[in-house]
């Protein structure tokens, strides 16, 4: 296979666009679509701060090294969730978080949860309700609710994460055949500011992941190759398995399912939900950002009952 543009030898085909690059030409490719994402839907400028949350992963690694070749003002945002055990995942995946940066003379910037609250992910969820099983409830919604501290914070414009296409795409099968209408209406490239909330966008959310991973081994960009141990199992990725079947049969089936998913916003499909979402938001009474829980936000809620669980089994029984 040859490349499109020099016939030298392709190192991808991409068959979804009937393209084949080399090396050189692939690297130049692959920055160039994210530029022209940013710019379709309008995302950030040259002058906007943008804050881009790193797992130590391919993807956000892959995203920050884009927008800073790009030229854009990007720092990087690193949480500690205290995810060990014989992985090592939290301390590998920061290391490699902070091996980029350094290597760079890129600015990161890090959260440890443990300092933060005073518990790790996984101790908090076996303390409370929501993580019995799983600690991907408490992880959810403690790593939205500390970016997005952190962007407001730092006075960033706006939050960028390395989503890809085969992320949106599974996550819109499975709000699509639940029909979680809420989700789907705030599913998208760009999820606009709102009282207490930075604006957030996923300018990799039309990319292949094997376009990112190609573009990470291209660039000698070191990551942590597993996934989080608790990743097994998650609907998540049996939904990914069944879009890659569908993929393999059909090249480019993922792209147009999300396209027409966002054609079918864009029309209005999904605007009553939308307004629905907005109208049962209020700040949250001890952190203030939006919530449509009563009184207080999950986030709140959640740790606040993790520092009582923590204070009771350090308080010594009488
Ligand atoms: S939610 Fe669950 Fe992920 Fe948190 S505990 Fe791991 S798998 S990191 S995206
Ligand atoms: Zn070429
Ligand atoms: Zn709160």
């Amino acid at each position: 296979m040859k490349c499109r543009k020099c016939s030298q030898k392709a190192v991808l085909n991409m068959r979804q666009h009937k393209l084949a690059l080399c090396r050189e030409h692939y690297l130049e490719w692959f920055p160039q679509q994210a530029q022209r994402f940013i710019e379709k839907y309008r995302m950030f400028g040259p002058q906007d701060r943008v804050l881009v949350a790193v797992s130590g992963g391919k993807d956000s690694l892959a995203l920050w090294d884009v927008l800073s070749r790009l030229g854009y003002q990007a720092e990087g945002l690193y949480i500690g969730l205290g995810i060990d055990g014989g992985l090592q995942y939290s301390s590998t995946s920061h290391r490699m978080a902070a091996h980029f940066a350094d290597s760079r003379g890129l600015p990161l910037h890090t959260v440890d949860v443990q300092g933060l609250e005073g518990a790790t992910i996984p101790v908090a969820a076996s303390l409370t309700h929501r993580g019995r099983s799983k600690p991907c409830s408490v992880c959810g919604l403690s790593k939205r609710h500390i970016m997005n501290k952190a962007a407001l914070d730092g006075g960033f414009d706006v939050l960028a994460t390395g989503h890809n296409l085969d992320d949106e795409a599974a996550v819109l099968f499975g709000n699509t055949l639940n029909w979680s209408v809420g989700y789907l209406a705030r599913q998208g490239p760009v999820l606009e500011a709102g009282d207490g909330l930075v604006r957030k966008v996923k300018p990799f959310c039309r990319l292949y992941e094997r376009e990112t991973a190609a573009y990470t081994l291209l660039r000698g960009i070191e990551y942590i190759y597993d996934e989080c141990p608790y990743a097994t199992g998650a609907t998540s990725i049996y939904h990914k398995e069944l879009l890659n079947q569908m993929e393999a049969e059909r090249p480019g089936a993922k792209l147009s399912f999300y396209l027409s998913f966002l054609r079918a916003k864009e029309a209005g499909f999904f605007a009553a939900a939308q307004d629905r979402e907005a109208i049962l938001l209020h700040a949250c009474s001890s952190c203030g950002q939006p919530t449509s829980a009563p009184g207080q936000c999950a986030y709140c809620r959640t740790w606040s009952q993790v520092r009582e669980r923590v204070d009771l089994a350090l308080t010594p029984s009488q």
